[in-house]
């Protein structure tokens, strides 16, 4: 842990009234009465699950997740606040890790893209934290391609991570990055439980907790491979969007179950390995490689597991919609069965903080770097401006907050670093978009919250073919322009879409252009050209 000289040394003598008493209670009440304290700020926990849906937490209410329920995530939900209209910038990894660590758009922070482009001039929020005197730490996938800055601990996936006995590089592994046994969401709480223990007692910390999972291909752990096995999940009311009325992008975008979910790699089928069709998933996305990074304990209960259904496939010789709707089952179980685990160890790591008596000393967060498509549009992964994706899970349990209520409040990743600053009674840095979420936590309606979101997909040609976009949404309106040229044979793109998310919730009516919407165009139009101005937004 940092042996930095900790600012809180500073407070515990004297407290300053100035502080954000908002923040501290019983800072407050002790300063009141004149009071010398030893209250310190807050610690932080920031969970983040990669690419997990609002669809699969069942505090939200969807019908997928009634059927696989995530007691843990719920119990948070009921000690804090779920928001209902969160969002991400840009709908990827590296661009979402970058604007949490930022507070800036993906433009301003550089990056736009998943392989490239963070800019490490931009100042990290880690790092006023740890200037401050909080113990920070990262574990899990960090996949910024830079070191991480402005933390005491990381203990890191290397790239996207592996679900079964991944890497970790560490301060202490000299840059090399060492095999662990296990499954990665345990490792990711283990090595978070051990930061914990480790900080000193007397001041903050803040660990950011980042898991793999269910980043696709979706590989549950061992105890749950025959979870949900029987459930039949419900089919989105879009699974067959046909895409009429909609821009070229959602024709040709390359993430449909039907056509690129693949069966080797991403529903497992091994005994199709020799298959003419199929053979190249299994060295090139690599099912083979999982297995092998198995031991044979792992690798029996797998097999055992999975060996019955993949014969079944075989003898049932689907085609059509019944392949279609086997594919969409498949993958569901295997993506909500990693939720499982999730929520295991979210629970774990809660109740570890209660039996250390910390859970009333920190902030917990959790949320995910995107949403994603459970079948909607017949589509799995992100990328698009639409809710499943642009949307996220969000659930902050402050102690000191209002407990078990929502939020309708337009919030987005550019906010999350605002807040940690803000709870560490630290003024956010000027240049920093996003804004505290601290004043949504009572409940009441903050002055002068946004009443806009801006969004900029940039990652194209790349993996899914999503085409590149920006657009705005306010609380039931949203406007998509999707441009620029096309690679290969693909046309050029210079299209709009407008969405009534009141009348069309799940985004299958275009209604740009219709004269009924002539003012409401006009007003979201003038909002996406006031952000693309004052953002200074170089590409549309
Ligand atoms: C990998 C996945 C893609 C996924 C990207 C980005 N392919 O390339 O399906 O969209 O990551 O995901 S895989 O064959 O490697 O699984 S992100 O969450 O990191 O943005
Ligand atoms: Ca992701």
């Amino acid at each position: 842990m940092s042996d930095s000289k900790s600012k809180f040394n500073l407070m515990e003598n004297k407290v300053s009234c100035s502080f954000s008493f908002l923040l501290l209670p019983a800072l407050f009440s002790a300063c009141q009465s004149g009071t010398p304290v030893k209250q310190k700020p807050l610690n932080i926990i920031h969970i983040m699950t990669d690419d997990h849906s609002y669809q699969t937490l069942s505090a939200y209410g969807h019908p997928i997740s009634q059927l696989a329920p995530t007691p843990n995530l719920d119990r948070l939900a009921n000690e804090g606040i779920l928001f209902r209209k969160a969002f991400v910038e840009n709908s990827l990894s590296t661009p979402s890790r970058a604007c949490l660590m930022t507070g800036l758009y993906s433009h301003q922070n550089g990056q736009r893209q998943l392989g490239k482009g963070i800019d490490t001039t931009n100042v990290f929020f880690s790092e006023l934290l740890q200037q401050q005197g909080y113990q920070t730490g990262v574990v899990g996938k960090w996949h910024i391609q830079c070191e991480p800055k402005g933390f005491d601990f990381y203990h890191i996936l290397w790239d996207q991570g592996d679900y079964y006995n991944p890497e970790f590089r560490s301060p202490q592994s000299n840059g090399k990055y060492i095999q662990e046994e296990g499954y990665a969401t345990t490792l990711i709480t283990d090595h978070s439980i051990r930061f914990i223990e480790e900080c000193e007692k007397d001041k903050p910390f803040c660990l950011l907790v980042h898991h793999k999972a269910p980043h696709r291909n979706w590989m549950p752990d061992t105890p749950y491979l025959e979870l949900y096995k029987d459930v039949e999940f419900p089919y989105p009311d879009t699974f067959y969007d046909d895409y009429t009325t909609r821009c070229e992008a959602a024709r040709s975008q390359e993430m449909s179950i039907e056509k690129d979910m693949t069966l080797v790699y991403d529903l497992k089928l091994d005994n199709l390995k020799d298959d003419p069709e199929n053979a190249a998933q299994w060295t090139t996305q690599s099912l083979l490689n999982s297995f092998e990074r198995m031991t044979e304990e792992q690798k029996n209960a797998w097999f055992e597991a999975y060996t019955p259904r993949n014969e079944e496939f075989v003898r049932q010789n689907l085609t059509g919609d019944d392949l279609l709707k086997w594919k969409y089952q498949e993958y569901l179980k295997d993506y909500v069965r990693c939720i499982k685990t999730i929520d295991d160890e979210i629970g774990r790591l809660i109740d570890y903080l209660e039996q250390v008596h910390l859970l009333e000393n920190t902030v917990i967060v959790y949320t995910s770097d995107q949403g994603f498509y459970m079948g909607e549009h017949g589509w799995f992964d992100k990328r698009f401006m639409y809710e499943e994706s642009f949307r996220t899970p969000l659930i902050i349990r402050h102690p000191d907050m209002k407990k078990g209520i929502e939020s309708e409040f337009l919030v987005q990743n550019i906010d999350y670093a605002p807040t940690y600053l803000d709870i560490a009674g630290i003024e956010k840095p000027e240049e920093m978009s996003g804004r505290s979420l601290l004043p949504l936590l009572e409940g009441g309606k903050p002055a002068n919250w946004r009443e806009y979101l801006y969004y900029h997909y940039y990652d194209y040609p790349a993996v899914h073919q999503v085409r590149r976009h920006d657009g705005v949404r306010d609380e039931r309106y949203k406007l998509i322009h999707f441009y620029g040229e096309g690679a290969g044979t693909d046309p050029d793109i210079n299209c709009n879409e407008l969405y009534d998310l009141i009348a069309d919730p799940h985004e299958i009516n275009n209604v740009y252009g219709n004269p009924q919407y002539e003012a409401v165009t006009v007003r979201l139009q003038t909002e996406l050209d006031r952000f693309r101005t004052d953002l200074k937004v170089d590409e549309y």
